[in-house]
């Protein structure tokens, strides 16, 4: 096991330290943003608070939160902190409706942003041999460039072939011999199915690592993309809002993220209270940024629920972790009074043998019912086996995912290639009540 630290000094720095490092910054951050954002100056004064009532990191609990809203409200540089001649990069949150949320970046913002990268890649096992295939978008996305930086920091070699274009994504990886990939699980795992389809062996290419991240994705998922790709799988986060990828990253272990906590201050709240969480129990993430010159952000909302792991991680980070995220309150489905996340479907789904981790969730309603349709790939072997044991396989897994879910559902079995592929996030749900 690969047992490189990028930056021991404040990866392993012990918990006393790094929390008054913490205050400090937050401190200060906190000052910079009430003197030089008049959206925050106004909120804190609606608040009834002044900096110099945050005395402890335990008083961010009296700071008012931001929602993408908020943001967006303030589009496209009102809530930036240095002029514009200042930021050296722009990028842009990836909305679905509306105006996007355009993020800034100064000079020691980047310098941040790929030592944060830096640390999650060294921590799932990048060396400067290395090379790695970024099939991220370039773009206004902050995935692509991103990892680019990181990647460049710790040393090793960059093939930018950003998103797309599966065959040539092969040929690359082939023929530049690409030991590291890196772009969403989604596009991992149609990349893994492509190979099978075309016979390529996994010992014709050296790739041995996997960078993912972007979304959502089970263990299951995993599993299936180490298999397929010949790689060591980790996971990593982030958000635009916040600085894109690099929040926090699996070493190792893969057993949840280091979070760069000597940038990011980290909460989980009840998401219906917006109380504080202990340690450890599940809730919505909330960041307040520590650092970040271009756009600090206060109590950010990210909607993404997990847990912070505090029990030390034996690679000898002292950094906390965050659990993998199992879903975005946003995500939630309510049909007819039963609250769904798509990713319990997933790992049902990818409990049995014979379903591929492609799926979608249709809602409709008729008159005030909602329906439920979930539609799920096959694998080619339960294809073309006989049809007692495809409808064999049907009631199993219907049986499985309505006793997950706690509602009925309607399920579609989708002929192995049906549905569709996706080279950047995955759209699961397709929601026709509000058309
Ligand atoms: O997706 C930044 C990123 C790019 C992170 C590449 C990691 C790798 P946005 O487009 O602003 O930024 O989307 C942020 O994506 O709030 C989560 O809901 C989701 N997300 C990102 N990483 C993960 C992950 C980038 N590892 C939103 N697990 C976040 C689960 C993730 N969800």
């Amino acid at each position: 096991m690969n047992t490189t630290i990028w930056n021991p000094d404040i990866e392993c720095l012990a918990r006393p330290q790094l929390e008054s490092l913490q205050l400090d910054r937050l401190q200060n951050q906190i000052r910079r943003m009430s003197e030089r954002v008049p959206y925050y100056a106004e909120k804190m004064k609606a608040a009834g608070i002044v900096p110099g009532d945050i005395r402890s990191l335990a008083d961010t609990r009296l700071l008012p939160f931001t929602e993408k809203d908020d943001l967006r409200q303030n589009y496209p540089f009102q809530t930036f902190a240095v002029p514009l001649r200042e930021v050296v990069r722009i990028h842009a949150s990836t909305g679905t409706t509306g105006k996007p949320t355009v993020v800034g970046y100064t000079r020691q913002d980047m310098e941040i942003w790929s030592e944060v990268v830096a640390r999650f890649l060294v921590a799932g096992g990048l060396t400067p041999d290395d090379i790695v295939q970024i099939a991220f978008g370039y773009g206004l996305f902050t995935g692509g460039f991103g990892l680019h930086y990181g990647v460049e920091k710790v040393g090793a070699t960059v093939i930018p072939a950003s998103s797309g274009n599966t065959e040539r994504q092969i040929l690359l990886m082939k023929d530049l011999g690409t030991t590291a990939l890196v772009c969403t699980p989604t596009y991992a795992v149609l990349l893994g199915e492509t190979l099978r389809k075309e016979n390529i062996a996994l010992r014709d290419l050296r790739l041995r690592l996997g960078f993912f991240g972007g979304e959502f994705w089970t263990e299951s998922v995993r599993h299936k993309i180490e298999e397929s790709l010949g790689v060591v799988a980790t996971d990593n986060y982030g958000l635009s809002e916040i600085v894109g990828p690099g929040v926090s990253g699996e070493c190792l272990q893969q057993k949840g993220m280091h979070i760069a906590e000597d940038h990011f201050l980290f909460e989980v709240v009840d998401r219906n209270t917006l109380q504080p969480l202990p340690d450890g129990e599940w809730g919505e993430v909330v960041i307040t940024t520590l650092t970040k010159e271009a756009i600090p952000v206060m109590r950010y909302r990210t909607r993404d629920i997990s847990r912070i792991i505090t029990e030390p991680c034996p690679c000898g980070r002292t950094l906390r972790r965050m659990q993998k995220v199992i879903g975005r309150t946003d995500d939630m489905l309510i049909i007819r009074g039963v609250n769904i996340f798509p990713s319990q479907v997933e790992t049902v789904l990818l409990q049995l043998q014979g379903a591929e981790p492609h799926y979608q969730l249709v809602i409709t309603r008729e008159g005030a019912m909602d329906h439920l349709e979930i539609r799920v790939e096959v694998s080619e072997n339960l294809f073309s086996d006989e049809m007692k044991k495809l409808n064999a396989f049907r009631d199993e897994l219907k049986h499985k995912i309505d006793s997950a879910l706690g509602v009925h559902s309607k399920l579609t079995l989708v002929e192995p290639g049906g549905l569709e592929r996706f080279v950047g996030k995955a759209r699961r749900v397709v929601d026709m009540r509000s058309f």
